[in-house]
C-alpha cells in the first residue's frame, strides 16, 4: 500500500522539470500523477526542487496548519513551484487545468519517523 509519505513524492514532487512555461503542464500532470481519477482534484502544487531540500523543511520553522494541527513547516527558503487550479468551467472526466509558476516558500505537514512531508498544506 502507498504510504502517506510516498503519495506526498506522487503527488507533489517533480524535482527534474524546470518549472516549464507549458501551459499544457498541469493537465498532462494532474492525470500522470493519477490525480484525475474518480474525480478533478481542485487545486495541487509540484515542487520543483531536490527532494533533500523538500524533507528538510520537515526541520524549518514549525507552523500551526491549516486544519490546526501543529505539525506544520514553513521553508525558509523560497521554492519553485507550479500551482495547478481546475478551470470553473471543466467537468469530469475531463480536467483542465491553470498552470501558474511561482517562487514562494512552501508549508508542510510532517509525521513519523524518519519525520517527512505527508500534505502540501500552502504557499507564501
Ligand atoms: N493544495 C495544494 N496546494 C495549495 C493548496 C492546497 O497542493 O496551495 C492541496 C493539498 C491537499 C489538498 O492535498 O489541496 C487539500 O487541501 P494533500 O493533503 O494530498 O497534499
Amino acid at each position: 500500500k502507498e504510504s502517506r509519505a510516498m503519495k506526498f513524492q506522487r503527488q507533489h514532487m517533480d524535482p527534474d522539470s524546470y518549472p516549464s512555461n507549458n501551459p499544457n503542464y498541469c493537465n498532462q500532470m494532474m492525470r500522470r500523477r493519477e490525480m484525475t481519477k474518480g474525480s478533478c482534484k481542485p487545486v495541487n502544487t509540484f515542487i520543483h526542487e531536490p527532494i533533500v531540500d523538500v524533507q528538510a523543511v520537515c526541520l524549518q520553522g514549525n507552523v500551526t496548519c491549516k486544519n490546526g494541527q501543529p505539525n506544520c513547516h514553513r521553508s525558509s527558503s523560497s521554492m519553485n513551484i507550479t500551482d495547478c487550479r481546475l478551470t470553473s468551467g471543466s467537468k469530469y472526466p475531463n480536467c483542465v487545468y491553470r498552470t501558474s509558476q511561482k517562487e514562494r516558500h512552501i508549508i508542510v505537514a510532517c509525521e513519523g519517523n524518519p519525520y517527512v512531508p505527508v500534505h502540501f498544506d500552502a504557499s507564501v
